[in-house]
């Protein structure tokens, strides 16, 4: 069946359809977060370079239409679909060519984009010059100069790509935010407005519209320009006189926003969307403007920009361009009001609960919840939103079906129309409560997900006359101490503690030996427990692993009462775990961690999300352990690059507890970058590869010696200049496993004494003991092996040695020591046994085995090679 020819009139395809792709995109994306790499960046791109991009485009080519009624032939359809196909490849290309770090990609990516808008002015400013002169040219201004900024910031995008060190890339990143949000689109936003606003409330426009958004153009302009240049020439303070000037142009146009909605308040999904998004957008200046004046560099300015991200993309781009879609789709469908009304109908379906979710749920999400919280919260979120895809389709299934019902002259409403939901008033109040209930559950489904509360239950009643008094105390949780350290309490006296966390990191606790005790408190909170009656002296500490023995210790003494029981020693001693058989046969199914490092790809840019969880692991086949880990694996992923090369990576904190992470292979300001974020916090670290090594990461958060040995630790490969290639490249890391039970009835913890104390259950290669002498590394006989090793510790250094072969080359912490049997010094003849390596070094030693056979490697330090530090290379002929 063929549609009328004024259905087909009215559609268009690519006005139509481009933004959907993008934002069902964008909204899988972020269901698939974990496993994407730079989602976050994606997310946003697709949204504001893809979705809201296109829709800027065209819509500002209609809104000029209808304004100057120019003649069509001036720019005809198959011109506007052109450029709109040059911007949806363009933004392909970049949204492919960033990720995957193919620098040429996304500048020829960023050239396409910039060329389609640059046309796209260009076509604008012809219907301008052939308009007669009327009202609302300036509407035409505002879309030219938004026109003219995205080249700009594109080149800005481009040059982020590229990888610059932190302080230019934090410079570069708010040149390029800036005139991007506040240029392209939100002049173009504005420019919108001036006509749009009131339309959509449907009533008359304020008198002095035109005149005050011509008197702020210049002003908007003149601040993003200087917003821009202060940015690229490091000055924090201009910047911020900048993004003033701008919210002071926007402040004076606004007033002409005021006395339409007064006439008619916002009441419609379009309406309300659009105010909501206008609100998030200054949200999101605020949050720029209070990093540009509190943070004491650049890369401190970009550090935060993730969840200014989040409020540009969810709460400004995501609810205008679902709002004025609402608004603009039954409009352009034609078809007289009541095919509008049909249309209109499809995105009134539950609009109040999807606008509550949306704003209260972002809400939530600014605010220090923890991490699973965020995670259900954000979720809802982002099916509020989504639905708009759905809603939009069946928008414009239902304008055709009434319109070709109209035509047919069948009926005015076909029924599947009329039978959609209409919100009435009444039905607003319940949509309210539903949104909230929502939200709510999806905290509490957060909550319930996070980690266990220890709990608050009473300690038992103590033989000890009550005096009916209660002792009140503060006690402020330190880096690893408590403040006080000790509090006195008379006798009988029912003590109430405040414990108040000012660990801007990690959360702590109080805990009692009777098992009473606060929950994790986070950082900048506090909790009351109610101790109870103290009949002696106790002690309390915080349970989370390591802290008690890092000085986490409350003395609290009776006053009065008998001599003390307070016998728990500073450091625990470590419970006397049994000696880890390694003797036993390895399940069939046992799987060792792939040692081989992939050859080095072409980017030079390398952008990684390291997400700290905890994972239960194999620490030897059939033992396992809850570890913490980087990404869910010990050792945490390899980085791999080449001298000069940008990492730039995001620390997500999945866990339990506050974590770190400090690169050795790149230098930074630790008190910056390898600050502990606690859980649910996320932060950049931005490093460029300078040296070649095998550079060792860690999580640095105290005590170092648990975290480290709980798994928190990896390898950054940079390659020498001129490496030469080998048959086979394998790494090793060698670290120790701390076990507080055996591992193999149930996963066992992690002992925080046995790991202070220096005495390992196991040391490893790439985290599990023996695994290479249950599943050999492979080569073929006469094949050059180098063997990447680094001892990441916490405490033991290795003496790496192959048995039944000797080393000719060996490169250890930036040169060789041996080339081909060539000494440092020029000697000749040079052999080695092996590749010395303190804590935290790392280097290569390479073999050639003439002879097939199963080559054992160790550690010659013997105990550790016996508590698993060992393998095998299986040489086949
Ligand atoms: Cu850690």
């Amino acid at each position: 069946m063929s549609l009328p020819p004024a259905v087909r009139r009215a559609r268009f395809p690519l006005r139509d359809r481009p933004g959907l792709v993008w934002l069902t995109l964008a909204v899988l994306v972020a269901l698939a977060h974990p496993v994407v790499p730079a989602a976050s960046w994606l997310v946003v791109h697709l949204v504001l370079l893809g979705a809201v991009t296109h829709s800027a485009m065209v819509w500002s080519t209609h809104f000029t239409q209808a304004l100057l009624k120019t003649p069509d032939s001036l720019d005809d359809r198959r011109r506007q679909n052109r450029r709109i196909l040059a911007l949806l490849a363009g933004a392909a290309l970049v949204l492919v060519g960033v990720p995957g770090s193919w620098w040429p990609l996304t500048v020829t990516g960023a050239a396409l984009v910039s060329l389609s808008v640059v046309l796209h002015g260009l076509a604008l400013r012809r219907r301008l010059r052939h308009a007669l002169p009327g009202r609302f040219r300036i509407t035409v201004r505002y879309y030219l100069v938004a026109s003219s900024c995205l080249p700009v910031g594109a080149g800005f995008g481009a040059w982020l790509a590229h990888g610059l060190d932190d302080e230019q890339h934090g410079r570069v990143l708010v040149a390029h935010s800036m005139v991007m949000v506040l240029g392209w689109l939100g002049l173009t936003v504005t420019g919108t407005l001036v006509t749009l606003w009131p339309t959509m409330l449907r009533t008359r426009m304020d008198d002095r519209a035109e005149r005050l958004a011509r008197q702020a153009l210049p002003v908007l302009v003149g601040a993003v320009a200087l917003l821009a240049g202060a940015a690229l020439a490091g000055r924090q303070s201009v910047a911020l006189v900048g993004l003033a000037a701008y919210v002071a142009g926007l402040a004076w146009w606004g007033r002409a926003l005021f006395a339409p909605a007064r006439q008619s308040p916002p009441r419609t999904v379009a309406t309300v969307s659009v105010a909501a998004a206008g609100a998030w957008g200054l949200v999101a200046v605020a949050l720029v403007g209070v990093r540009l004046a509190t943070s004491p560099s650049w890369s401190g300015v970009a550090d935060g920009y993730d969840v200014v991200a989040a409020v540009v993309a969810v709460g400004f781009a995501g609810q205008l361009l679902t709002g004025a879609l609402a608004h603009l789709i039954p409009v352009v469908l034609g078809g007289g009001p009541s095919v509008a009304r049909a249309a209109s109908r499809q995105f009134d379906r539950g609009w109040v609960a999807r606008v509550v979710v949306v704003n209260v749920g972002l809400l939530v999400c600014l605010l220090p919840v923890p991490s699973p919280v965020r995670v259900a919260v954000s979720l809802v979120v982002l099916l509020a939103l989504a639905i708009f895809v759905p809603l939009l389709l069946s928008a414009v299934r239902a304008a055709v079906a009434a319109r070709r019902a109209l035509l047919e002259r069948v009926a005015d409403d076909p029924p599947s129309v009329a039978a959609a939901p209409v919100v009435a008033a009444a039905g607003a109040g319940g949509q309210v409560v539903a949104g909230m209930a929502l939200v709510a559950l999806a905290v509490s489904l957060g909550v319930a997900a996070g980690p266990p509360s220890t709990g608050t239950e009473r300690r038992p009643v103590v033989a000890v006359a009550a005096t009916g008094h209660t002792t009140r105390v503060r006690v402020e949780a330190h880096d690893m101490a408590y403040v006080p350290s000790a509090i006195t309490v008379p006798a009988g006296d029912r003590l109430v503690v405040d414990l108040v966390n000012v660990d801007p990191g990690s959360p702590h606790d109080l805990t009692f030996d009777d098992g009473s005790g606060t929950s994790r408190v986070m950082p900048g909170r506090s909790e009351t427990l109610d101790v109870g009656v103290l009949g002696a002296d106790t002690d309390g500490w915080c349970s989370i692993v390591g802290h008690r023995q890092m000085g986490m210790v409350l003395h609290v003494r009776v006053a009065g009462a008998p001599p003390s029981r307070a016998d728990v020693p500073a450091v625990a001693s470590s419970p006397g775990s049994m000696p880890v058989d390694l003797s036993r046969d390895v399940d069939p199914a046992f799987r060792a961690v792939d040692a081989t490092i992939p050859p080095l790809g072409p980017s030079r840019v390398h952008r990684v999300t390291l997400h700290v969880r905890e994972s239960v692991l194999d620490v030897a086949p059939g033992v396992r352990q809850r570890r913490w880990t980087f990404d869910g694996g010990v050792p945490g992923p390899t980085l791999h690059g080449r001298v000069g090369d940008t990492f730039v990576v995001t620390l997500v904190n999945e866990a339990t507890m506050g974590h770190s992470i400090d690169f050795h292979a790149g230098e930074a300001v630790p008190a910056q970058v390898m600050r502990t974020i606690p859980p649910g916090d996320r932060l950049t670290y931005r490093f460029t590869a300078d040296r070649a090594g095998l550079w060792m990461y860690h999580c640095s958060t105290m005590p170092m010696s648990t975290h480290i040995a709980a798994g928190m630790f990896g390898a950054v490969l940079i390659e020498p200049p001129d490496l030469p290639a080998v048959d086979h490249s394998y790494l090793l890391v060698q670290s120790e496993a701390h076990l507080d039970g055996d591992g193999r009835t149930a996963p066992a913890g992690v002992d925080a004494a046995s790991a202070s104390a220096d005495t390992p259950d196991l040391v490893t290669f790439n985290g599990i003991a023996d695994q290479y002498l249950a599943r050999p590394l492979t080569a073929r006989q006469g094949q050059r092996v180098r063997l990447w090793v680094l001892a990441a510790g916490p405490n033991r250094g290795n003496s790496f040695h192959v048995v039944g072969t000797q080393f000719d080359t060996v490169w250890s912490e930036g040169s060789f020591l041996l080339r081909h049997g060539r000494g440092a010094g020029g000697s000749t003849h040079g052999g080695a046994q092996t590749l010395a390596l303190a804590v935290a070094q790392g280097g290569f030693a390479e073999i050639t085995a003439g002879r097939p056979g199963v080559y054992p490697f160790v550690t010659h330090q013997m105990s550790d090679a016996e508590r698993g530090a060992r393998g095998a290379i299986a040489i086949t002929p």
